[in-house]
């Protein structure tokens, strides 16, 4: 057997470089790239592999700097979404801290489902200099490390103790990260001494190997038993999540829509299945949805989830399918959400394949004319809502939604919206109007702030590895910036475009909302000077924070929006003026946080304080009991 002596991390390396991901007649590499971060652990290993293969083999494995190890993560998950889960990012960290720091990364992957591949450094295998800087070291178990602390975050978790053993390890990590149903972090830890340690490997190892996307048929039982549901359905509706986009299901789903003229309402990583304007799209449903979805929803007797996984955002908490005899039929690739809310009637299959054979076997079916004029006339009378809504209100600090509806008009349909946390995922569900399969880009199973900036920058780079010029449009509060901005440097640094709308309104504006509705008066929701005498940070006085002069400072183009009646009206040509641009820009704008989206009538279950000496807490408890009662307590 012809071997080749190498380094584990050399090794590991070409084999990386060597992963292709194919999805019917498309074909491309599972890892584009390594993000790296040194320190000791992988200087000397991956760091070393990488500069080999730089000077030996350029193109075998790019590398790109990053400034913060979550923010690598997030990059990586930005990258897969704009490639449906067909390619990812590895991430390579140091020891300690620079592993421990992919630790919010990796549950951000798990947690939406995407792939992304973690390659945390370890201490010694052999522990010959143990304690190392920057090791655990726990008495009662010695070989345990940070990087334990990956296993309930990843769906793949091994540690290279033996240079042999890369192999299987790097082999099951393949299959884990193309694996539809079982995708999300995948985690290699490899300690710093078998890094640098050497072996002789199989020539085998390091071809090109190709991972063919499973696409699994719909079982002909479930299919009849999905089928005669349907069939039998007054009121049926589509649930539409990221499984969707993950299958590139949209035309199926279109065709399948428009025969039978079921109304579909998407959850936030469905976003994007429809055109905002199709006949049939009720627009993003659940807490954060649009009245005419959770109406429709309300009295839906089949709910077709297709791809979800049911969130409680997407349920409302189980609020939101009231009709008493609703069934669910589940289509999802993954058995573990097919069989959610207690159905039997799942349907383990690939979204695409399983909507297509509906089609045929329903071929026939279209929902009856009242049922149509009800969708109809939810949908038109949400959309005024929304034009009303992104009207300018000519206040000095506009509201967010007016906001949104200058970077809609601004932006181009091709364009893509990043978003993860605060007041924009919600206000971007009701209201943002899809125009892309993949323009709709919310990172909303983990909702992280510190997501955006990152996460926006590795979906420019999914673009860009497209041959894609679309823009990515970072919407983002005062609060996520000052969390995680740093990758606006590496943006900086590469000439990467992105287009950064900051929204200041001086601290947390939702989870101040949320505190006000379980009665603890928005209570360390504000950014404000510490008050000796209240003992607390609601006082007046804003903090002389300049968020435009930080990303100044980091050599970006920015542009100001100033209060005043004009604001909405500069925003959109800060926009025109980012567009024309072939470089970042940050646009910073104020806002008033106290004006609020229309109402969609979702609910969200946020436990209230069962006792209290607050009257504040008291009234929300009670209103709170009130509500809970419409929460089906569904089985599964
Ligand atoms: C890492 C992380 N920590 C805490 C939270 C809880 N949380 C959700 S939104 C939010 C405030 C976001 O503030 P900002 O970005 O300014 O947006 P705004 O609410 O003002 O729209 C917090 C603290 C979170 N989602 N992620
Ligand atoms: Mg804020």
């Amino acid at each position: 057997m012809a071997t080749k002596r190498m380094t584990v991390s050399q090794a590991l390396v070409e084999f990386l470089g060597h992963q292709y991901t194919v999805d019917g007649d498309h074909r491309e590499r599972t890892i584009a790239g390594i993000f790296g971060i040194f320190g000791h652990g992988n200087v000397a290993g991956i760091g070393q592999a990488l500069k080999q293969f730089n000077v030996e083999q350029p193109d075998l494995m790019p590398y790109y700097q990053a400034r913060n190890e979550q923010a690598m993560v997030h990059q990586s998950v930005g990258y897969a979404r704009m490639h449906r889960r067909r390619a990812t990012m590895a991430s390579a960290a140091s020891v300690g801290p620079g592993a421990s720091n992919m630790l919010t990364g990796a549950a951000l992957a798990t947690a939406n489902r995407m792939p992304a591949l973690l390659l945390p450094s370890d201490t010694f295998a052999t522990r010959v200099a143990d304690p190392v800087l920057q090791q655990l070291e726990l008495p009662h178990d010695i070989g345990i490390t940070v990087n334990d602390a990956f296993r309930p975050l990843s769906r793949f978790f091994d540690r290279v103790q033996r240079p042999e053993q890369l192999y299987s390890i790097a082999l099951a990590a393949m299959r884990v990260l193309t694996d539809p149903a079982e995708t999300g972090a995948v985690t290699i830890a490899l300690p710093e001494d078998v890094q640098a340690e050497a072996f002789d490997v199989p020539l085998e190892f390091l071809q090109d190997r190709e991972w063919h996307i499973r696409r699994p048929l719909p079982e002909r039982g479930a299919l009849a038993r999905a089928v005669a549901a349907i069939r039998g359905a007054k009121r049926p509706l589509i649930v539409a999540g990221g499984g969707l986009l993950y299958s590139s299901a949209e035309d199926a789903l279109r065709a399948f829509v428009e025969a039978t003229g079921i109304p579909v309402g998407s959850s936030q990583a469905g976003g994007g299945v429809l055109n905002w304007d199709h006949p049939q799209n009720l627009g993003g449903i659940g807490a954060t949805g649009t009245l005419a979805a959770n109406r429709i929803a309300a009295e839906a007797d089949v709910i077709i989830g297709i791809g979800t996984r049911y969130s409680d955002f997407t349920t409302a908490s189980r609020t939101a399918f009231q009709n008493p005899d609703v069934q669910f039929v589940n289509i999802n690739v993954a058995s573990f959400d097919a069989y959610k809310h207690g159905t039997q009637l799942p349907v383990i299959a690939d979204a695409r394949e399983a909507l297509e054979a509906l089609a045929t076997e329903l071929a026939d079916l279209r929902i009856d004319a009242s049922y149509a004029a009800h969708i109809a006339a939810e949908k038109s009378a949400w959309d005024a809502s929304v034009d009303d809504a992104f009207a300018p209100s000519g206040l000095a600090l506009p509201g967010q939604t007016e906001i949104i509806g200058a970077v809609q008009s601004s932006s181009a349909p091709e364009d893509v919206i990043v978003q993860a946390a605060g007041s924009l995922p919600g206000d971007l569900h009701k209201l943002w109007r899809v125009r892309d399969p993949l323009g709709y880009h919310v990172e909303y199973a983990f909702s992280c702030m510190g997501y955006e900036i990152a996460g926006g920058l590795g979906a420019k780079r999914g673009a860009l590895a497209d041959g894609s010029d679309r823009d990515v449009i970072v919407m983002v509060g005062d609060g996520s910036y000052l969390m995680l901005n740093s990758e606006l440097v590496t943006a900086v640094a590469e000439g990467i475009k992105l287009i950064v709308v900051l929204i200041q309104n001086h601290g947390y504006a939702s989870i101040g909302h949320l505190s006000e509705t379980v009665g603890s008066d928005r209570f360390g929701t504000w950014y404000r000077e510490y008050d000796e005498s209240a003992r607390n940070f609601q006082g007046e006085q804003v903090l002389p924070v300049d968020l435009a002069m930080n990303a100044r400072s980091y050599g970006l183009d920015v542009i100001e929006v100033e209060p005043g009646a004009s604001a909405i009206d500069d925003l959109k040509a800060a926009l025109a003026v980012a567009k024309a641009s072939s470089k970042s820009t940050f646009i910073h704008i104020n806002s008033d946080p106290l004006l609020y989206a229309p109402d969609g009538a979702g609910w969200w279950d946020v436990p209230v304080a069962e006792v209290s000496t607050l009257e504040s807490t008291q009234a929300a408890r009670a209103e709170y009991e009130e509500l809970q009662k419409s929460q089906k307590k569904l089985l599964g």
